[in-house]
């Protein structure tokens, strides 16, 4: 893939990202039936009309506008990215600590409402384990927000060069264990990476069929995995004989898959009440990492109402559509639909209302180089 083709992915991946945020926050908790694709279409219309292409920025009268803000899904991925980049690696109490600062400094961001413990006994203890905190939310069971999904897209940049998927898996996992150690939650943001990943390597048509086979075959790995570790675990401790075989509620994510396949390959677009019911829209990494995934690839087909948008801003529109957990699952969706489509996709008038798009440039363009460097 030559330099420009990939630098316009990793900017549309971390551009799409910080896009999905902040269009979507304005619906975030918002059932579907209340929002529909002509409210959305109306505040993405609201937002283009402030743009003026002379100037390849906000109208004159405009100026003064406060851009929109992106909430916690951003502010975390920037301190993803800017510790991968400030260490050229992953450092955990480095990140732990840009984790934690940054809420500090900035805290009115609508974060989960238990993360902010983590954030707090991180600080407390001033860094010195930044696992632990995380592994003691929820009685130690850990958080199975979508937290460490929302914000792993910098982790699949930085990684691509080496493609190899068991050193995205790991570096994924201990990025994600900094604030949430349920296995939903880990396993959820490396699906996660997975579809950045293969969006990355993807070249002009989306091929539903195809990208559904071979993320479910890295989750099944990463999933049977897991399953035996804890299986292992279980028979040590009561020696339970029909533990042994695996069941498909072993590998929540591998048999999700099945339902976005099918979801994506429909002729007709699924009513919103299947998706939001079988897939889900709420703040569990399970019930909305899949609906992100889903959204991306449904986008690459017809959509009623949709049909004079691109494949990135349809993703982005359905997303949010979906209602729920909209910031975040349309920052997933934006970051794969990115990283797919190139930052050629992502309309300038999107790209001038929102906060911190020129630093994701910046970003893009650092883990460009450095991935690069480290061939
Ligand atoms: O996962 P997290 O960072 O939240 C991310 C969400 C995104 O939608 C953001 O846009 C922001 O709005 O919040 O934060 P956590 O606090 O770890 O998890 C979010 C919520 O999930 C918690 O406050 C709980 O309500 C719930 N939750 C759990 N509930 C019971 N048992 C997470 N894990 C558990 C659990 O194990
Ligand atoms: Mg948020
Ligand atoms: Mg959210």
């Amino acid at each position: 893939m030559s330099k420009n083709v990939l630098l316009s992915k990793f900017k549309g991946a971390l551009v799409g990202a910080v896009l999905g945020d902040c269009i979507g926050s304005e619906f975030e908790g918002l059932w579907a039936k209340s929002i529909g694709v002509e409210k959305v279409l109306k505040s993405i219309g609201k937002l283009e009309s402030e743009y003026d292409p002379a100037t390849d920025g906000r109208k004159a009268d405009k100026q003064d506008m406060l851009l929109r803000d992106y909430t916690d899904d951003t502010a975390m991925a920037r301190s993803v990215a800017q510790s991968l980049i400030e260490n050229k690696g992953f450092d955990a109490k480095h990140m732990a600590k840009m984790f934690s600062e940054e809420y500090f400094k900035d805290p009115y961001r609508g974060y989960g409402g238990s993360i902010i413990t983590v954030f707090s006994k991180l600080k407390d203890a001033e860094f010195a384990d930044p696992y632990k905190p995380a592994a003691e939310q929820f009685d130690g069971e850990g958080s199975y927000g979508n937290g460490g999904a929302m914000r792993i897209v910098p982790a699949p940049l930085f990684a691509y060069r080496q493609n190899d998927v068991q050193h995205l898996t790991e570096l994924v996992e201990q990025i994600t264990k900094i604030t949430h150690s349920h296995p939903s939650a880990i396993n959820g943001a490396i699906f996660q990476s997975f579809a950045v990943d293969l969006a990355l390597r993807g070249s002009k048509e989306v091929d539903t069929g195809a990208f559904c086979d071979e993320l479910q075959k890295r989750i099944m790995e990463r999933e049977k995995k897991v399953t035996e570790k804890i299986k292992k675990r279980k028979l040590e401790e009561v020696e339970a004989e029909e533990d042994k075989e695996a069941t498909p509620f072993d590998f929540p994510y591998a048999s999700i898959t099945d339902d976005i396949r099918k979801y994506a390959l429909q002729d007709d677009l699924p009513s919103t009440e299947e998706i939001t019911g079988n897939l889900g829209t709420d703040i569990s990494a399970y019930r909305s990492v899949p609906t992100a995934v889903y959204s991306f690839l449904r986008a690459s087909k017809h959509i009623d109402k949709l049909e004079d948008r691109n494949s990135f801003e349809k993703t982005i529109i359905y997303a949010i559509t979906l209602g729920g957990d909209t910031d975040t699952i349309a920052t997933m969706a934006g970051a794969i639909a990115g990283a797919w489509y190139g930052i050629e996709a992502i309309p300038k008038s999107w790209q001038a209302s929102c906060e911190s798009v020129e630093d994701a440039l910046k970003f893009a363009e650092q883990l460009y180089e450095l991935s690069s460097t480290s061939e």
